[in-house]
């Protein structure tokens, strides 16, 4: 749980043992930024680690921060995310566009059998140079996802993407995020998983831009759409801000209705950008990850305290009643800032 976030780095000079390793910052965003495929998975892997070296990596990028639109994609295990995901980049790639695809789980390892189906379906973008396939996890950070998704997807940006789509295993609070972190976010349902009722248990429709109905394959789905189409009639939740949440139906498994979504995911964007909302969107992000860091970077000098003589001695005169634990709190605090 408490593997040390970037923040407990970025407070400190890169070690000189780093260097020696071999990550060549300078020389790596150079190659990010020509799109060297292998220079993308060695940066989001120093994401991933929590490296030292972030620090200087995101200062070379910050000039060159992206403006590659993110999309979120989220949903029950088992509804489709993996396969949708794959016929959104070939949707996308027929019209030109470089697509980035960040597969994030916020609880199993890199390694994890979990995205062992998602790479093997990816296969069939394995050789396009105009395609970037990166898994993460967030190795159970303090804060989760909320600086290092931000951070891969300054790097895909970096290298070039048009478009990078998210992809969180749909459990409760990884909805909350992605959607936090993406500027359009698709919710995910298919026929026969009870979604109606997770929907509303997970808050659900309160993070979806667009719902995508997938499996209409199969029976159900058109079940599904009418449920939720009766829910969101009931919320009725962007009537007054102008974007009313499509609801759509693909077979993702043969890549029917992926141009549509695409369609769709583009109009949301150009409604973002003409209300000023994509701009909103983006600096809540970006002062999400900045508490994030700051937080982390708070909890390291706390912990470099710890055991040192400032709070033992705090602890000390409140156990010995000289000071209120509130006062000692801020003693300690103003200590830590100044
Ligand atoms: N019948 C049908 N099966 C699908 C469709 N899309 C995906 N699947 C299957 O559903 C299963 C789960 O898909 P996956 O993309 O891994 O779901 P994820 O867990 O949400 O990423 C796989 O066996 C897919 O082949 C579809 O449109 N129709
Ligand atoms: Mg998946």
């Amino acid at each position: 749980m408490t593997a040390p976030g970037p923040a407990a780095a970025v407070g400190r000079p890169v070690p000189a043992a780093v260097r020696r390793r071999g990550a060549d910052v300078p020389d790596l965003v150079a190659r990010l930024g020509r799109g060297d495929p292998r220079a993308v998975a060695r940066l989001i892997s120093l994401v991933e680690d929590a490296s030292p070296a972030l620090r200087e990596v995101m200062a070379l990028l910050a000039p060159r921060a992206g403006h590659a639109r993110v999309v979120g994609l989220t949903g029950a295990p088992g509804v489709g995310k993996s396969t949708s995901t794959s016929a959104l980049v070939a949707a996308y790639r027929r019209r030109g566009l470089r697509v980035g695809v960040l597969a994030v789980d916020p609880s199993s390892p890199f390694s994890g059998g979990a995205l062992l189906g998602d790479r093997v379906r990816m296969q069939d973008h394995a050789t396009d140079d105009g395609v970037f396939i990166r898994s993460m996890a967030s190795r159970g950070h303090l804060g989760g996802l909320s600086w290092a998704t931000p951070q891969a997807l300054r790097v895909l940006s970096a290298a070039g993407c048009d478009v990078v789509l998210v992809e969180t295993v749909g459990v409760g609070q990884a909805e909350v995020e992605v959607a936090s972190l993406a500027d359009t976010t698709l919710v995910l349902m298919a026929p026969g998983m009870g979604d109606g009722i997770q929907a509303a248990k997970a808050g659900i429709l309160e993070v979806a831009d667009l719902f995508v109905v997938n499996k209409a394959d199969r029976d159900g789905a058109d079940t599904v759409v009418r449920d939720l189409r009766h829910m969101l009639s009931l919320g009725d939740r962007r009537t007054d801000e102008g974007w009313r949440v499509p609801i759509l139906k693909t077979v993702a498994a043969k890549g029917e209705g992926a141009d549509e979504v695409v369609d769709r995911i583009e109009e949301h964007g150009a409604w973002l950008a003409a209300n000023g909302q994509l701009e909103q969107r983006r600096v809540r992000r970006a002062a999400d990850e900045v508490e994030a860091l700051t937080l982390d970077l708070l909890r390291a000098r706390i912990g470099d305290l710890r055991g040192n003589e400032s709070l033992g001695l705090l602890a000390a005169r409140v156990v010995a009643g000289e000071i209120d634990p509130y006062a000692a709190a801020d003693e300690l605090v103003a200590g830590l800032t100044a």
